[in-house]
């Protein structure tokens, strides 16, 4: 039978976590969604191309059966450009990923199927339809993958010299946090799924690469199954950072554990350096008091700290900016990115914004967490853009980084150096306006592919969606 060709392919974002910025070297590859895909897809079957569009130009004229696009809300009307082009060329498209899953009868107008959430699950329903010339609609599978089988990403489709981190190592999906910005919980459940722990080693140690990131949604989520994978990847000489939230990130055995095998680097989700916005936004996990000391106690284990940071929520008035860098620097953080409160379709930040009529902007290219896209409580949006650029520009200016750097300990003094100067290049050369233009609504509501629990915001999703 003869193979044929599905190409994948990221559409291009300006985000600066992907943007090559050093050596025509981006920080982070975003490609962990379709890599898995090529995975799911029959190697004897299909033979795969894949495109990331950050990095190369898409050869609109290579012969394939299928083209597949992954996206995310900042980049997918992009992908629906790439999508017109490839049908009206007679190549059916599939689109998947987070965005496509929450509006897939928005997706539906540029392409002819949409995989909303996993796809392992749909993939070979999906290919059977294919080859019938009767793949179009909707694929989503009705019940959340056991996590156990996941055949390894293909990580030999990847360029690899053009990204610094590159090897993303999935251990779980969901996480049982529900932060109200979040479309994690909506998207793999409310509840942490794990890997076998031999399957995510025999990943590691064959992914064709010794230093890796876990693009968990939270690596630290529960007490016991992190120490596991950790005492399997001790003495394996593999380097590691993860996405972690703060409270188990505290814990003198889980660190001790991730010195010893090989982390040197958590990113951690703080958000907010104020309670009451905390509990604003549903992540009770974080308290504030903690964060100094927790900075400290990582950094004792040798481990930097990643501190992801949010801007404009409702009890943030114009001092937030100050403040907050002032208590990152004198805490000293290792590294800090700091993002705009961005209401992504389907979560509840979404419908809260959405009720109070406070969303200014429905262009997805600007729900890329720097343009500010709604109207903040306490200041205007030119003043929140204005306030992260100050933020990003005291953080990593030169005298802070002098002052923060590890001359003594053992953090990892290059990466250190890595993620500095490619966090600050990177926010130098952001171009984003401040000013966002007001846009129409969109004329289809999104609907989470996993309802919330919370009757009222459950309510909320089932009233918008019916427009009652
Ligand atoms: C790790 C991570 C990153 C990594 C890399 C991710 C990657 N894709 O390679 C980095 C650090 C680069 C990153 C960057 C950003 N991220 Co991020 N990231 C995550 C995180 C934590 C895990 C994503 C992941 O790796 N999943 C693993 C893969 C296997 O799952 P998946 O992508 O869902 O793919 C599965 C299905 O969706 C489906 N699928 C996916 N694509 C396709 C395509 C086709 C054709 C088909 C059929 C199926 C399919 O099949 C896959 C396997 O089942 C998520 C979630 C979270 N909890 O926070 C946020 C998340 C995806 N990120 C988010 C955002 C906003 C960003 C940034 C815009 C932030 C910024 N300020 O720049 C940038 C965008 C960078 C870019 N894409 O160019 C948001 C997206 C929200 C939205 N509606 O768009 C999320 C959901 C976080 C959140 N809290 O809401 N991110």
């Amino acid at each position: 039978m003869r193979t044929g060709i599905i190409h994948l392919i990221n559409p291009k974002t300006d985000s600066l976590t992907t943007r090559p910025l050093y050596l025509n070297k981006a920080l982070y590859s975003p490609l962990a969604g379709l890599l898995a895909v090529a995975a799911a897809i029959p190697r004897d079957q299909y033979d795969i191309v894949l495109t990331d569009e950050n990095i190369e130009t898409i050869d609109f004229d290579l012969k394939a059966d299928l083209v597949g696009i992954s996206a995310m809300t900042s980049y997918v009307n992009r992908g629906y450009e790439i999508a017109d082009q490839f049908r009206a060329k007679g190549v059916p498209v599939v689109m998947g990923g987070v965005h496509p899953s929450f509006m897939p009868q928005e997706a539906l107008k540029h392409c002819d199927a949409v995989v909303i959430g996993e796809v392992e699950l749909v993939i070979d329903r999906l290919l059977d339809d294919l080859r019938q010339g009767a793949m179009r609609g909707t694929y989503k599978s009705d019940k959340l993958h056991s996590m156990v089988g996941i055949k390894m990403p293909r990580y030999d489709l990847l360029k690899k010299h053009r990204y610094v981190n590159r090897t993303f190592v999935q251990t779980s999906r969901g996480c049982h946090q529900g932060c109200t910005f979040c479309a994690e919980p909506l998207m793999n459940g409310l509840k942490f799924r794990y890997r076998p722990v031999d399957e995510v080693i025999h990943e590691m140690e064959n992914c064709g690469a010794r230093t890796i990131s876990i693009n968990d949604a939270d690596f630290f989520g529960t007490p016991e199954r992190p120490k596991e994978v950790m005492r399997a990847l001790k003495g394996r000489g593999i380097q590691w950072q993860a996405g972690v939230t703060s409270k188990l990130a505290q814990d003198d055995r889980m660190l001790e554990l991730a010195a010893e095998s090989g982390c040197t680097m958590l990113s951690i989700g703080f958000e907010s350096i104020s309670r009451a916005t905390l509990k604003s936004v549903h992540k009770h996990v974080n308290r504030p008091e903690t964060f100094a000391e927790l900075v400290e106690k990582v950094h004792s284990y040798g481990i930097m700290v990643f501190g992801l940071f949010m801007f404009g929520f409702d009890g943030d008035d114009r001092s937030v900016f100050d403040e907050t860098v002032k208590f990152n620097i004198d805490a000293n953080y290792d590294a800090c990115a700091y993002s705009a409160l961005t209401p992504y379709p389907g979560t509840l930040t979404w419908y809260e914004m959405k009720k109070a009529n406070r969303i200014i902007s429905f262009d997805w290219t600007k729900y890329d967490q720097g343009h500010v896209v709604y109207r903040p409580a306490q200041m205007s949006g030119p003043e929140l853009r204005a306030g992260m650029e100050s933020a990003f520009r005291n953080f990593y200016s030169a005298s802070s980084i002098a002052n923060r750097f590890p001359w003594r300990g053992n953090r990892h003094r290059a990466q250190w150096l890595i993620y500095n100067l490619f966090m600050r290049r990177g926010a130098q050369t952001e171009n984003i306006s401040s000013i966002v233009a007001p846009t129409a609504e969109p004329d289809v509501a999104p609907m989470p592919p996993i309802l919330p629990v919370k009757q009222e915001w459950r309510a909320a999703v089932l009233e918008a969606s019916t427009g009652s």
